[in-house]
């Protein structure tokens, strides 16, 4: 571990800390920023009512758009004199959001991101490639971070010019890779036209993250890649990766309490939900300075469990990222989140792990399309093969979540690559019919 102190604190004393932490934040946003004060004179609420940690549903959620109307630096706490550094989320709608830290604050994601290192097994000894975009995106230099605490040979690649990235893992002898899943597939699709063979090289470890992916997805990198694929979470408006990490028992991510106060609310009536229900997960940061967060809602849909976990840490966990409640489809009044149709994809073998969902209008009804690549041999085996193809997986899909969707298997390549986050889903419905 590398910060034994926090990652094995028992529960009661890091309760403590929680609370202590929790009633500086509220008073520091209180006394600084304009925002909080109206909000919580809204909704009746002083800093000194703030006397346990249940105490935390008293205050009001914040919510992406308060940080867009806010922008850019709106919600700060701190004068700009005091920020060292500012990140930025563009989002695929309107105005970005911002990040700004003091140096107080980056000397915390450095804490938090070598936890997440050291969580993977890795060591000084290790050459990370690191994979994720380097710029306003907080994971290039999130995880640059995180490596360089710990003493890494850091290669900073960022993301992007696929062929370099191998044979730069070949000739340096790569043996910790950086990026989101998707990008991760999109390196073994390459290497293997390159006749580089991933498994015969040294790299060991794989962190990735920033973008849903299931476990199904999971075991495809690792037995791809020949590494063991460990996970990061974490978003802008919270400082980036180093909210939550996964542990040598790979299940769950271990939130970093410590920094990091976790809530699950049912996303309709955002009412808190006791630990083990699955909800919209809300965070308030607990120590962050030039922006810290009141109870932000994620839109990630997970579960929270403390349980006693085999690598030691005491720190509250969370699932896997189910998806985002903007992502969640409703295809004949089932909800559908992409996420289960890649885990049913995941279980066919004529299939490459490839896809896009797109929907459509069909009169009055919303039409799912699962778009898939069939493997090269299943492709070219004709239409008739394909047709059994599709047919198969529209039975599967029809048989575990009950929805009828349009399969086209695809040829292989049809769908874009990404380098960075994935796009799952191509919402062809008229804007006002969504
Ligand atoms: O994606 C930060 C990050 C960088 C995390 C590198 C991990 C690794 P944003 O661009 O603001 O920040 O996007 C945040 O991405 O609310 C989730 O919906 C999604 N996300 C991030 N990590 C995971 C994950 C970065 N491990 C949004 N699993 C979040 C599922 C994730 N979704």
């Amino acid at each position: 571990m590398w910060n034994k102190k926090f990652e094995s604190m028992p529960v009661e004393d890091l309760q403590k800390f929680q609370l202590e932490k929790l009633r500086e934040t509220v008073a520091w946003v209180q006394k600084r920023v304009p925002f909080y004060r109206k909000k919580f004179k809204e909704a009746g609420v002083k800093p000194d009512d703030i006397k346990s940690l249940e105490d935390v549903a008293k205050l009001p959620f914040t919510v992406k758009t308060d940080l867009r109307d806010e922008y850019p630096f709106g919600l700060c706490a701190v004068p700009m004199k005091d920020v060292v550094r500012v990140h930025a989320s563009s989002g695929t709608t309107g105005k970005p959001i911002t990040g700004p830290y003091t140096a107080a604050d980056i000397d915390m994601w450095a804490d938090c991101m070598a936890r997440n290192f050291a969580a993977a097994g890795v060591s000084a000894e290790d050459i990370v490639q690191n994979a994720y975009g380097y710029g306003l995106f907080t994971g290039g230099l999130g995880f640059h971070l995180g490596a360089s605490t710990m003493g890494c040979t850091v290669v900073p690649t960022s993301s992007g010019l696929t062929e370099r990235q191998i044979t730069i893992m070949k000739d340096f002898g790569t043996t910790v890779l950086c990026c989101t899943p998707s990008y991760a597939l999109t390196i073994v699709e390459r290497a293997e036209e390159m006749r580089v063979d991933l498994k015969a090289l040294p790299l060991r470890v794989g962190i990735f993250g920033a973008e849903p992916w299931t476990s199904q997805m999971r075991k495809e990198i690792e037995a791809r890649l020949g590494i063991r694929a460990m996970e990061a979470y974490g978003l802008t408006e919270l400082g980036g990766p180093g909210v939550a990490f996964d542990c040598e028992a790979q299940q769950g991510l271990h939130i970093n309490e410590d920094y990091y106060l976790a809530e699950i609310v049912d996303p309709v009536s955002l009412e808190p939900l006791p630990l083990g229900e699955k909800g919209e997960l809300i965070f308030t940061s607990l120590q962050r300075r030039a922006m810290p967060m009141i109870r932000y809602r994620t839109k990630d849909i997970t579960r929270l469990y403390r349980e006693e976990c085999s690598c030691g840490r005491t720190l509250l966990k969370m699932d896997k990222v189910f998806g985002r409640t903007d992502d969640m489809l409703i295809i004949s009044g089932v909800n559908v989140f992409p996420s289960q149709i890649e885990a049913l994809l995941l279980e066919i073998e004529e299939v490459e792990p490839q896809y896009r969902l797109v929907v459509r209008k069909k009169g009055y009804l919303d039409q799912l399309i699962v778009q898939v690549e069939g493997k090269k041999e299943i492709y070219d085996a004709g239409k008739e093969k394909r047709f059994e193809v599709e047919a198969k997986i529209a039975g599967h899909i029809k048989g575990s979540i009950g929805i009828t969707v349009e399969v086209e298997l695809v040829e292989p390549k049809f769908i874009a690559r990404s380098e960075g986050k994935a796009l799952r889903v191509v919402d062809e419905r008229p804007k006002q019919l969504r």
